[in-house]
Parts: C-alpha cells; structure tokens; sequence
C-alpha cells in the first residue's frame, strides 16, 4: 500500500490507498483558501509521522466541522455511529460527562484518514494513555495568539517554550504582556560558542538574532547575524546561568540595553536607531538570501557615529 497523495490528488486516487470510504471529497472546508476536504485528507497524510506521534495510545475529542471551518461544528467524545470495526476505542468513565464514553484511539494511518473524512478539523487528546490512564505524561501549553499576532508569533513562541525545561532553566518562560515601549538588548552568552543574542522589541515580544561576532560599534561594520525564535519580553532583563543539559547552557550577561527608534521594518529589511550604554546610531538588519533562509547581515551605517 502507497500513501504518498499528490498535491492534486483527486476523488479515485485515495480509494487505493485506505479502507476509508470517502464522503463529499470535493467539499470546501477553508473557504477563505477554497481548501476542499481532500486536500484536507492529503495534508493530514503528510502530517501523519508528526499527528500520529502525538495521537497514538491515547483518547480524544474531536470538534467536526462537516459543513466547513466558518459554520458551526460540533464537539464529539463518543466514536460516532458507524464508526468502522477497524478503528481502535477506549471505554472509560468521565466524571465530567457523568456517564462511559467510547473514545476514539488514533492508532494507524486508516483512524487518521478516516478522522479528516469525518471533518474532525481538531483533535484533541487526552494528556494521558489508554494504558496508564491514571498517569498523565504530557503537559500541554495553551499558545493561544491574539491579533495582530498569528500562527506565525504562536508557532515561535512554541518553539521557544519546547526548548526549554522551566523546571531546571532560570529562564523566564514569559507570560502576556504589552511592552512598555521599543527596547533593544544585547545578551552575552557563554554557550557552546560565545555570542551575543541581539534582541528589538516588537508586538509583544523579541526579535532575535544570534550575533557570533558581537553588535558592530563603529560605522561600516557589518556583522553576520543569525535569527532565532522570539523570546518573551521578560528575557530583556534575564542575566543568569542556564543548567547544562538544557537548551543554550552557560552564562547570560547584558551587554547593552536601551531604547531604539525603529526607521523601517519590512520582511527583509530593518532600520533602527539605537541608544544604549554601548550601542549609539543608525543601524540596518538585512536578509543575507545567499547564504540561507535565517541569515542577516547586521550594519552599522557610515554616517552614523
Ligand atoms: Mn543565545
């Protein structure tokens, strides 16, 4: 059996591939990207290795939206009617519900496909598996962005949180909070190798850039640098030492730290004044394409002092 979909992939083509007798494949379930539920198939098969990671052994809850994602969906605890002989349930009672709810288990690549035809757009699971109920083993975060920030700003939240250990790391974990106003940080860090992990406040959270060689002082300097996932406000006052074994171990010192007035921000390009103990004047961020997605070049400008 083969469960590589194309892109293109159209009604016939899934019927090889699974035991999942499809329904209304043509069906627009994103109207606003006219995305159809076997588009909605196809990606859930290209997810499988990641959502089946996460799924399998334990119950779930899924909210069905069979009339698309902008009309009223439904949440559904128990396996539905008809579901088929081959997908794996778990009987348990729910105090919640005052009564014995048959879960379904998401154990193979078929309960999967057969989920995104039931347009089962979000599947939550149970923290804990069928075979150690009692034991919860996952603690989940709630990145939950507000306008104008997006999946963008949630995704590297995620990433900034699942770096870290909060239970070992003196790092704060950051909580929502409006910035006060436009601040820059410069950070020394002993890590692995030494850098300097140049922060700009922006919407709620800090833009950074890891600078192997240090923020340029004089006019005409250029320094590459490196972005990585935005930190929470709070990280612009943490000095500190991270534990070994967690993710940037070694010390933290602030090099610098200030205001900035921004010039320009735009996806490739930004330009800013800086004014700090170290760092005075005009500055400019640049994607530096060639040399890969997440690679800058940092620029004192020459007129500035
Ligand atoms: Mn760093």
């Amino acid at each position: 059996m083969r469960y590589i979909v194309g892109y293109e992939a159209k009604l016939g083509m899934f019927k090889d591939l699974t035991k999942v007798e499809f329904t209304n494949l043509e069906k627009i379930m994103y109207p606003e990207l006219r995305i159809t539920k076997a588009q909605v198939i196809e990606y859930y098969v290209r997810m499988a290795p990641k959502m089946l990671e996460l799924l399998v052994n334990r119950p779930l809850v899924m909210t069905r939206y069979p009339n698309g994602i902008d009309k009223e969906g439904f949440y559904e605890k128990d396996a539905p009617a008809g579901t088929p002989s081959w997908v794996e349930t778990f009987r348990r009672f729910a105090e919640t519900s005052q009564r014995e709810i048959s879960y379904v288990v998401c154990n193979s690549l078929d309960t999967l496909i057969w989920l995104a035809n039931l347009a089962a757009l979000e599947i939550h699971m149970i923290l804990s598996r069928i075979d150690l109920f009692e034991t919860p083993d996952l603690v989940l975060f709630d990145v939950d962005p507000k306008p104008p920030s997006g999946f963008d700003e949630a995704a590297s939240v995620a990433l900034y949180i699942a770096k870290r250990d909060f239970a070992v790391t003196p790092e704060p974990m950051g909580v929502e909070k409006k910035g006060e106003g436009m601040i820059f940080v410069v950070q020394e860090h002993h890590a692995r190798q030494l850098h300097y992990d140049f922060r700009l406040e922006r919407e709620g959270v800090l833009k950074s850039w890891a600078v192997p060689k240090g923020v340029p002082e004089s006019g005409g300097e250029k320094r590459l640098a490196v972005e990585t996932e935005d930190h929470p406000l709070d990280y612009a006052s943490f000095e500190g030492t991270i534990p070994q074994g967690q993710y940037g171990a070694g010390t933290v010192e602030i090099w610098d730290k200030g205001g900035y007035e921004l010039k320009v921000w735009e996806r490739d390009k930004i330009e800013f004044m800086l004014n700090g103990q170290r760092l005075h004047g005009r500055y400019v961020l640049a994607r530096f394409k060639k040399a890969g997605e997440k690679q800058w070049v940092l620029l004192k400008t020459k007129d500035s002092l």
